[in-house]
């Protein structure tokens, strides 16, 4: 009697460890691919227990959302500030998580110092390649073995495929991500490295990197995968427009990776898209209408928005590497200040005081049925 009542216990709790095993987002996904999240200096600080609880249970992947930018990390050209980033290696290690080294060579959050002389004027050629190459070196050979992969360069391309003006294509014509990739392998020849950017099912702008990986490819340079980056409305992309583009990059032969997801339910009146920062419009309470709640329709149209797209992840888990998503609770999304500042959006996995939303249990549910699939 002893023994069978030990016995069922036994039984009894190994199911148990199962089904705890499976309700978490990192463990339903750990045959398809990393499921990350952008972490910010206030967590790995230690900041709040119940936010880093959440960040160690639901994913294996971990982005800094700030504090490599080159303003952050490189602020004048002989200061560096590795404190932060130190921290945020620490944690994801001590978490077994992923990292993710995010940004080496962009025109926003651009250390002032970078491109310029004392006088403010551009740098010659020879001078911001030998910063790129000093600034890319030191935090990859810093962090070698510990950082997985790399955002090498992050946003060179306009919506219509043409480059962007940045300071660096500006001096250094569009070679500046040719050697951005060079400079990148040389300091660390076993980091992955990615070229990363928004609006990715614009079909002209992936056509753009399209060209971007194969004319890498074709010089001899590493390029692991493309980021598409995934700040979503409720109304765009469609799936079928985000399908078409993770086709076009799997054809190139790269990977690919949805590396700053996030949904905003907010009415979107201006049709803006993507993420360039300094797109702007001003603020009224009609665009600004679930400060109190969320009407139940609406709610649901964006748990479908996400676990259409989820699905579509899962239907690619062959080509997609890692799902991030931008920023762990609603309250620390850049979504509340942007494009129009001030608002209350609600575009992240969990509420405001880090409740796990239902949507979650969700995409446990379909990344479960998938990997079921897989053992088949
Ligand atoms: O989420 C980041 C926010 O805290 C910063 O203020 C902002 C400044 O540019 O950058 C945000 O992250 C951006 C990311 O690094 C690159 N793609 C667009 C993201 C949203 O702007």
């Amino acid at each position: 009697m002893k023994r069978t009542s030990s016995l069922m216990l036994g039984i009894a709790c190994s199911l148990c460890v199962q089904v705890m095993a499976q309700s978490s987002l990192r463990e339903a996904t750990k045959d398809l691919f990393l499921m990350g999240v952008a972490v910010n200096n206030y967590q790995v600080n230690g900041g709040n227990r119940a936010e880093n609880d959440l960040i160690k249970t639901h994913f294996s992947s971990i982005v800094p959302e700030n504090c490599m930018k080159s303003s952050e990390i490189h602020p004048e050209e002989n200061r560096w500030e590795f404190g932060p980033t130190d921290k945020m290696v620490a944690f994801g290690e001590a978490n077994n998580q992923a990292i993710i080294g995010h940004t080496l060579i962009w025109h926003s959050q651009l250390a002032r110092w970078f491109t310029v002389d004392e006088k403010g004027q551009p740098v010659s050629a020879e001078v911001l390649k030998a910063r790129m190459r000093e600034h890319i070196h030191t935090i990859m050979k810093r962090y070698k073995g510990r950082i997985k992969g790399y955002d090498v360069v992050n946003e060179a391309f306009e919506d219509n495929g043409s480059y962007r003006r940045s300071p660096f294509y500006r001096i250094l014509g569009e070679d500046f991500i040719k050697l951005a990739f060079q400079y990148a392998h040389e300091a660390d020849p076993d980091a992955e490295l990615y070229y990363n950017d928004y609006n990715m099912s614009t079909p002209a702008k992936c056509d753009a990197v399209v060209r971007l990986v194969k004319s890498l490819k074709a010089e001899g340079l590493r390029i692991d995968a493309v980021g598409m980056q995934g700040h979503m409305n409720m109304d765009s992309p469609s799936v079928e427009a985000f399908e078409a583009s993770i086709k076009k990059l799997a054809d190139a032969g790269v990977k690919v990776m949805i590396t700053e997801w996030d949904i905003s339910i907010l009415p979107n009146p201006f049709n803006h898209s993507g993420a360039n920062i300094s797109d702007r419009f001003a603020y009224n309470e009609a665009n600004d209408p679930y400060r109190n709640s969320i009407p139940k329709d609406v709610q649901k149209a964006w748990n479908k928005r996400y676990t259409d797209m989820f699905g579509l992840f899962i239907k690619y888990h062959e080509v997609v590497d890692r799902v991030t998503v931008w920023g762990l609770n609603d309250g620390h999304s850049w979504k509340n200040n942007f494009p129009i500042r001030g608002r209350k959006d609600y575009p992240l996995l969990f509420d405001r005081e880090n409740n796990v939303k239902p949507v979650v249990n969700q995409m446990i549910k379909q990344a479960n049925k998938a990997s079921k699939k897989l053992k088949k």
